[in-house]
């Protein structure tokens, strides 16, 4: 009986895998992220892939952002106060956004 264990174990893995797959359909959540004090209020976030980082600038200041990566890439417009920004994560693995303007900037987004 040394191998029930593993069988158990596999057979674990398969029902939360079956569980999972329904999500891969659902519609892309949306998820705030606040830029502020030349900042983004949340240094990193972790989403699905499909989900939407909705960008708000809550500042005082013009900001623009973008991500440089083998997978994904892009390069926004100036945004002004009040003025926000949807970018979608088509692609699985960790991003690095900036702000061209305020180099500190910087919001870490894994997309599982
Ligand atoms: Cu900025």
């Amino acid at each position: 009986m040394k191998s029930f264990p593993a069988l158990a174990t596999a057979l674990t893995l398969t029902l939360t895998a079956g569980l999972l797959l329904p999500s891969a359909s659902r519609a892309g959540e949306v998820h705030e992220i606040v830029q502020k004090e030349r900042r983004f209020q949340t240094p990193e976030i972790t989403i699905a892939k499909g989900d939407i980082i909705r960008f708000e600038n809550h500042d005082e200041f013009i900001h623009q952002i973008f991500t440089e990566s083998p997978t994904m890439s892009f390069d926004s417009d100036e945004k002004r106060p009040g003025e926000s920004l949807d970018v979608e994560f088509d692609e699985q693995g960790l991003f690095e956004v900036r702000c061209h303007i305020h180099p500190k900037m910087l919001l870490t987004v894994k997309v599982d």
